[in-house]
């Protein structure tokens, strides 16, 4: 029925595909509600020729519909964060010129006033599930697929654009890396505006022909009780979720403890990424599960890149080899290739898993490769054909609870505020989040600024993940010769 250059979910399977609260849906059931969703959005067209379609919704059988419906229909598929502000909404639907925006009822509120003003027809699943499926366009696998956003260097989030070979390439790279089959069980926790819940999981998962537990949230009880219950056999999450489980682990009697455990045990595999595992936590998950943690690398612009191996030692504090079909070099400040172990440099990327282009941004697309490599920004350095990562060359960038976040655009919002004259933000190493969101503020003469405050201030400003942790008030910024504010001296003053 499907024209869709590959086979993302099997087709006309009774196998359960997905489990929402006590629903469960088989592969048929999903392609043939993504058919009529499709046909619905087509409409009288023939095909969407790469309309910009917004999604609003949290992990759900109408969120698996949407996205794929989308595709089939020759559309983009833009899905957002429900958590952002309406300003953050704002830039999205902007940037990438969104028409439609499709958002359950409980949100449509929330979203209509915007939708209006930047006139974007506010429209639910149902409103658009046709009677039968209809007659679906063929879409080339070079076409673009898929938008997320990204914080980067920048003041506000990029548009990311993947095509469908990009999707193909990083979906099946991890097929095979991470031995997934039809018989793997994984709960999806992870907002499904990012790469970690959208191809790690949920893509990876509906390819293999496996079955995805759908969560709204990080809903620790009740994930901890599938655990138990022996539903999971692969686990994925941000090196935060582990934290997290083991702070709940303090909360319960020991017996509870125990049977939780025992759980993970039994998985045949617990993956961490998008932030840096700590060799300590990987240490603690071991002698409280017996598993070894698997930590990859990846980035929203590449999919996956590096991978500690399935079969084969784990290392504790290392990302492990460059994956299958992803090319992998690190580069010296000259842009020279580094050839030996131990010298740190640039990790820059080449292959069929690389996004196509920053939306409507060929300036910043242009910046980010040299010499047909993307520039990560990230600093690795190989031990003994391991990979580490060393950090970031920018101090704009702060990674909290795997979120990617612009100090730039959190500074911008702080600017507004009016008794702040200057402001400065990075990110300081923190046990449950990896670096916490920390401002540093000079403010007009004579006024207050309380942490409260300021925080309930920010709150619709900003999604609340960027809300600054704490605020600490300075009498003027630590400034060099050309006036820009040097980010490590606040560091210091720490
Ligand atoms: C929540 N809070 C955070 C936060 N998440 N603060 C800082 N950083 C974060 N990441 C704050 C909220 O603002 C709130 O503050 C309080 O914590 C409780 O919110 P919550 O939503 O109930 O928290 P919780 O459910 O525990 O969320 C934590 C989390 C979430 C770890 C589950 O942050 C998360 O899902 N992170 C994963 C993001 C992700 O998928 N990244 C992958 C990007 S792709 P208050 O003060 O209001 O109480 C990528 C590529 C790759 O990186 O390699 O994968
Ligand atoms: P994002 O842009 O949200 O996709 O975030 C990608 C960034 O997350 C990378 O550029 C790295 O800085 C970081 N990252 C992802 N995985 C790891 C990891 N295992 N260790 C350290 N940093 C990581």
């Amino acid at each position: 029925m499907s024209e869709i250059p590959f086979p993302y979910l099997q087709n006309g399977s009774d196998r359960v595909a997905l489990v929402e609260g006590h629903n469960s849906y088989n592969y048929s059931e999903v392609n043939s509600r993504i058919n009529r969703f499709a046909t619905g959005l087509l409409g009288d067209q023939e095909d969407l020729q790469e309309e910009r379609i917004a999604f609003f919704m949290p992990a759900s059988l109408d969120y698996v519909t949407t996205m794929h419906g989308v595709w089939r229909a020759g559309g983009i598929a833009v899905p957002l964060n429900v958590a952002s502000a309406v300003s953050e909404l704002d830039h999205y639907l902007t940037c990438a010129s969104v028409t439609r925006m499709i958002a359950n009822a409980e949100y449509q509120d929330l979203l209509r006033e915007l939708c209006d003003s930047l006139n974007i027809q506010l429209l639910s699943v149902e409103d658009l599930l046709a009677e039968e499926a209809g007659r679906l366009p063929e879409i080339a696998a070079e076409r673009r697929a898929m938008m997320l956003f990204t914080s980067g260097t920048t003041n506000k989030p990029k548009g990311v654009v993947s095509t469908h070979k990009t999707i193909r390439a990083q979906i099946t790279t991890l097929i095979d890396a991470w031995a997934w089959t039809e018989e793997d069980v994984i709960p999806l926790f992870l907002p499904l505006h990012h790469i970690h819940g959208i191809i790690n999981i949920l893509s990876c998962g509906l390819w293999a022909g496996a079955t995805v537990h759908l969560f709204a949230k990080f809903d620790i009880p009740k994930i901890c009780a599938q655990i138990v219950a022996g539903t999971y056999n692969v686990f994925m999450a941000v090196p935060t979720i582990y934290v997290k489980l083991i702070q709940y682990f303090d909360t319960i009697d020991p017996a509870e403890i125990q049977t939780i455990c025992d759980g993970f045990k039994d998985m045949r595999l617990n993956i961490s990424g998008s932030a840096a595992c700590p060799v300590k936590l990987f240490n603690q998950w071991k002698d409280l599960t017996g598993q070894v943690l698997l930590e990859r690398y990846g980035m929203t612009e590449i999919g996956m890149g590096i991978s500690n191996p399935y079969d084969g030692e784990k290392r504790a504090g290392a990302v492990g080899q460059p994956l299958p079909g992803v090319e992998c070099q690190l580069f010296d400040e000259d842009d020279t290739p580094i050839t030996e172990e131990a010298i740190a440099g640039e990790i820059r990327i080449k292959g069929d898993n690389v996004f196509l282009e920053y939306w409507d941004n060929e300036a910043a697309t242009r910046e980010s490769f040299k010499d047909g490599w993307f520039c990560t920004g990230d600093v690795a350095v190989v031990e003994d054909g391991y990979y580490r990562i060393m950090g970031r060359s920018s101090v704009d960038i702060i990674k909290s609870g795997g979120y990617k976040l612009s100090a730039l655009e959190i500074e911008g919002v702080l600017l507004t505020h009016d008794d702040i004259t200057e402001a400065a933000v990075i990110g300081v190493e923190d046990d449950t989040w990896g670096e916490a969101v920390t401002a540093f503020v000079g403010i007009k003469d004579g006024s207050t600024l309380e942490y409260d405050a300021l925080k309930d201030w920010c709150d619709g400003r900003m999604s609340s993940y960027k809300i600054p942790k704490s605020i600490i008030i300075v009498e003027s910024l630590p400034r060099n010769a050309m006036g820009k504010v040097t980010k490590p001296a606040l560091k210091e003053m720490l």
